[in-house]
Formats: structure tokens, C-alpha cells, sequence
């Protein structure tokens, strides 16, 4: 029927009705607060690019994890700032470095929520790539591949509730998958960081983890941010491979690679709400251009509009407390 008979204004004219109808939850339960944790650190650190996130300690780690916890969010993503880097990035895969020392305090602390590990060497490399330099000076995809494994079965032998590489080698799902069932831990789940840009996005994080490349870029193994058919071909490799969630990332700018990975795959799909798209909307908001809440709720709603089953943001504490109130 046409208008007047039809009015699809009536579904909008009044909260109740809106809510009624609405399609995209968001809820603190669909949220993961990614936590920088920092060995010799005493307290706490300000990131500047990134207002009212900090560099931790392990025991204020463990405050942040009990927060996140009491705010009814899942889990923490843990990224680690070694005391030592190195061409090889040994921190990431010391039984004593930082993320495992974290991992069990945080375990040990709020055994209930989950504490999910970023698997790269950035943070680890005196060079900050994300893997080890062959002699030409790229990243050596398959000697980093040995490396990550051996970084993921540390962190899940120090109790991580899932492993997360960001590294973007070819065929370090496997790798990864075949180690830990080595290892026995053939119950701990790979959330891969499958179709992940070569993207401006990350410029905060690289600050606050120290993590940027000292030469070159990650172009050689972070995806071009104008493919969307390489990022699709990149989950289901994962997935071939024994992903069990795979992960798109930056969010915002690739909700259209969202829904197109979820589409591909069916499995539950995490998009990375990241350092930059943060320090946007923060920036925006200290001047009134934008109102924080709103725009925040906005965004998040949007990338699980898009498909995105677990949203992984900075933005997690707040919005948790705005989705209570
Ligand atoms: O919030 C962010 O910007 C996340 C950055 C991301 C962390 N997984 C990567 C940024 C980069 O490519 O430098 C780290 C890669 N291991």
C-alpha cells in the first residue's frame, strides 16, 4: 500500500516503538578493552594521543581488568611493552615477559573475565616490524611464523583465554593451531586478525607501544586498504587454517569488509575499533564538535550493524557505563 495508507513513520513515533523495532543491539557483553601493560612501570602513564588511556603496571593492570570486570565487559585484550627489544623480539615469547606475567596476575585476580592476547612481535622488535628481517630488510614470513607460535603457546600456557596474532603471516593460524595442540592446549582458540589494513588508523597505538616501524612500512604484510575481496580471501584462509574468530581491523572505515567477512565465513566476527578512530572522536569532542556519548554509542552500534559479533575499543568502559545508565 502506498502512502497515506502506509507510514513508516509510525514505528518512530515513540521510544517504546523504536525500541520495539530496533534491528543492532550493543551491549557491554559485545565489548573488549584492549590494555597496554608495561614492565619496570610504577603506576600508571598517560598516552597522550589517547585521552583516559594509560600505559599500566601489572598491578594496575589488574585494577583495570577488575574494572572493566564490575562494568559487565567480557574480557581484556592485553598488548605488552617489554623493559628490553631486540632484533628478534624475545620478549614476546619469555614464559616471564610481560603479557604472561600480566596474564596469570589478572587470571589469578578475576578468574571469570576473559583475557585475550595479542600475538605480534612489534612491540617486542628493536626494528618494529612485525616479524624478523631477512637479509633484504622485509619481513621473513616463515622463521616469524616459528616465532609467533612459539609467543602464542607461551602466553596460553600463561593462561590466556585466547590468542589473537596481529602479526599477518601467511599460514601463522596453522602454525599456531599445530603448536598449541602440541603443547595440549587444543582447547585454546585463535582470534585471528585476519583481514588487517595497512592502515593510518593505528598512529596513537604505535606511540603508546613504541611499536612503529624504524624504517619502511607494514604494506608487505598488512592488507591495501582498497581490497575487500583479498580481506574476504584472507578470513577464509584463516579459516581453512583453524581460526576460530576471525577479526577485521580498523572498524569504522571497513564496515563494509565487516559484513562481507561475516557473510563469507559465518563465524564470529571482531572488529577492532582502533587507536585512531579513538583519538578522532576524542579530539572531536574536547573541542564540542561532537557529542562524546552519542557519537561513541553511534559508532559502536555501527560495526555490529555491520556484522561485527565482539567489538574491540577503547571506548569499552565508557560506553559500558553509558549503555547502564
Ligand atoms: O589500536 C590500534 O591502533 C591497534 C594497532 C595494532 C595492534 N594490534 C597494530 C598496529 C600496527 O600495525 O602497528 C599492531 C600490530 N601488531
Amino acid at each position: 500500500m502506498a502512502f497515506p495508507a502506509t507510514r513508516l513513520r509510525r514505528l518512530r513515533s515513540t521510544a517504546p516503538l523504536r525500541a520495539l523495532v530496533r534491528e543492532t543491539s550493543l551491549q557491554a557483553s559485545d565489548l573488549i578493552l584492549p590494555v597496554f601493560v608495561e614492565a619496570g612501570l610504577d603506576g600508571r602513564t598517560a598516552i597522550e594521543a589517547m585521552p583516559g588511556v594509560e600505559r599500566l603496571s601489572i598491578s594496575q593492570a589488574v585494577e583495570e581488568a577488575g574494572a572493566a570486570a564490575a562494568l559487565g565487559l567480557p574480557g581484556v585484550l592485553l598488548f605488552g611493552i617489554p623493559a628490553h627489544k631486540d632484533p628478534e623480539g624475545t620478549g614476546a615469547y619469555d614464559d616471564e615477559g610481560i603479557v604472561q606475567l600480566a596474564t596469570r596476575a589478572i587470571k589469578e585476580a578475576h578468574p571469570g573475565l576473559l583475557v585475550l592476547t595479542d600475538v605480534c612481535l612489534c612491540e617486542y622488535t628493536d626494528h618494529g616490524h612485525c616479524g624478523l628481517l631477512g637479509p633484504d630488510g622485509a619481513v621473513d614470513n616463515d622463521p616469524s611464523v616459528e616465532l609467533i607460535a612459539r609467543t602464542a603457546v607461551s602466553q596460553a600456557r600463561a593462561g590466556a583465554d585466547a590468542v589473537a596474532p596481529s602479526d599477518m603471516m601467511d599460514g601463522r593460524v596453522q602454525a599456531i593451531r599445530e603448536a598449541l595442540d602440541e603443547e595440549g592446549l587444543t582447547d585454546t582458540p585463535i582470534i585471528a586478525y585476519s583481514a588487517k589494513f595497512a592502515s593510518a588508523f593505528y598512529g596513537p597505538f604505535r606511540d603508546a607501544a613504541g611499536s612503529a616501524p624504524a624504517f619502511g612500512d607494514r604494506r608487505g604484510y598488512q592488507l591495501d586498504p582498497a581490497n575487500a575481496d583479498e580481506a574476504v580471501r584472507e578470513a577464509l584462509q584463516d579459516v581453512d587454517e583453524g581460526a576460530d574468530m576471525v577479526m577485521v581491523k580498523p572498524a569504522l572505515p571497513y564496515l563494509d569488509v565487516v559484513r562481507a567477512v561475516k557473510e563469507a565465513t559465518r563465524l564470529p566476527v571482531a572488529a577492532y575499533n582502533v587507536s585512531g578512530e579513538y583519538a578522532m572522536v576524542k579530539a572531536a569532542a574536547a573541542t564540542g564538535h561532537l557529542d562524546e556519548r552519542t557519537a561513541v554509542l553511534e559508532a559502536l552500534t555501527a560495526i555490529r550493524r555491520a556484522g561485527a559479533d565482539v567489538v574491540i575499543t577503547y571506548h569499552a568502559k565508557d560506553a559500558a557505563q553509558w549503555l547502564q545508565q
